[in-house]
């Protein structure tokens, strides 16, 4: 069963790794990509995704699952311009759809994407990774926020789901998200899905909700998409087989209490994309990113392979943050996206794969 295998570009602007790079990996068919210079809320236009399009294609690969659509917050607050947003929202998938795009990839967490107190932390070995410390994500957001902007401002490296131009207004946006409870962004997720289905079914592309990093509240703010539980409220609040999941290993495992594996059993049809990494627990809640090496962390990257493999499962896998190796350094890579643990991770999946194709060949 071949493996349909991910990598993350972030287009020949923002990526210091060019496609001849990724390229040069074993087994990758498939550029993740998005149009990074968006803000949440703009419609793509097809002029603005054909020359990207093109030039993934060129090098022979497939350019059909996008990471991601960002989500306006007035859709996820339910303001009353949410409908405007929406209907860009639309535009953008009628857009993508036009040149293949099957998958879009998306979060519904509220102000933060995804966070992380230190961007380069020791590891011990020389290299060094993204790491999580609990008790420094307690009453500040503003802290944690000038802590990743300093990276925007001194290697101008922007990173999504932390525009510039939105933590320019940080009070005013946790103003807005004030009155937004669990259950009302909830309703307001659920409202946002049912206007796109119906154009998901017609241009039959999959909206992919990535779980939410890390998968707890954070600064008072709800995070939805944190366990099996909430998982399977999400699919059976919107019945339909193009409300999917990013299943993202790294993410969900960051709680001890969440089995990935058995996400992945449970809704192998529903999940559309996804991200495998690795991490590591310590007592006090913190947590550090780590190889793709299943023994190098807690998260099982073996059993959700397994667990993948034997449903099946035919969407896009990409490996996820990496760890930074060798001369990766800040201002030289993304942090997360370097170029060489990632391929190390492809080259550990690929192996797995591999050996249970052959053992199932057997059989
Ligand atoms: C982090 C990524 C996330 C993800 C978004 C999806 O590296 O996994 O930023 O792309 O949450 O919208």
């Amino acid at each position: 069963m071949s493996v349909h295998m991910g990598f993350r570009w972030y287009g020949r602007e923002q990526d210091r790794i060019t496609l001849g790079d990724i390229r040069q990996i074993p087994g990758v068919s498939t550029i993740v990509w998005a149009l990074h210079d968006k803000m949440p809320g703009e419609a793509w236009e097809p002029e603005e995704i054909a020359p990207v399009v093109g030039d993934i294609k060129s090098h022979g690969f497939l350019a059909d699952v996008v990471e991601s659509v960002n989500v306006h917050d007035d859709i996820k607050t339910g303001r009353p311009g949410r409908d405007r947003y929406i209907d860009s929202y639309i535009r953008t998938i009628r857009n993508l759809a036009s040149f293949g795009v099957r998958v879009i990839c998306y979060n519904f967490m509220p102000v933060f994407d995804w966070t992380r107190t230190d961007l380069f932390h020791p590891l011990g070995d020389g290299s060094t990774a993204m790491y999580y410390q609990k008790n420094m994500i307690l009453d500040d957001p503003k802290e944690m926020a000038d802590y990743v902007m300093s990276f925007t401002e001194r290697y101008h490296m922007t990173f999504p789901g932390w525009e510039p131009e939105r933590m320019a207004r940080l009070d005013e946006l946790f103003e807005e998200y004030r009155d937004v409870t669990r259950e009302k962004l909830w309703e307001n997720l659920r409202y946002f899905l049912e206007r796109l289905m119906p154009v998901c079914r017609e241009c039959d592309v999959r909206m992919a909700v990535h779980t939410d990093d890390p998968p707890w509240d954070i600064f008072g703010l709800p995070r939805l998409l944190v366990d099996e539980k909430s998982i399977d409220r999400l699919l059976k609040m919107v019945d339909d087989p193009h409300n999917c999941l990013t299943l993202c290993a790294g993410s969900l495992s960051a709680d001890p209490g969440n089995s990935v594996a058995e996400i992945a059993r449970r809704h192998c049809g529903r999940i559309a994309f996804a991200h495998i990494r690795n991490v590591r627990h310590f007592p006090d809640g913190d947590f550090s990113e780590v190889s793709h090496r299943d023994c190098d962390g807690d998260t099982g990257v073996l059993d959700i392979l397994r667990a993948l493999h034997d449903c099946g499962f035919e969407g896009c896998i990409r490996p996820d943050h990496g760890r930074h190796l060798w001369d990766e350094k800040p201002g030289s890579v993304r942090p997360g996206y370097g170029l060489y643990d990632r391929a190390l991770g492809i080259m550990y999946m690929l192996g797995a794969w591999d050996l249970m194709d052959k053992e199932d060949a057997g059989k």
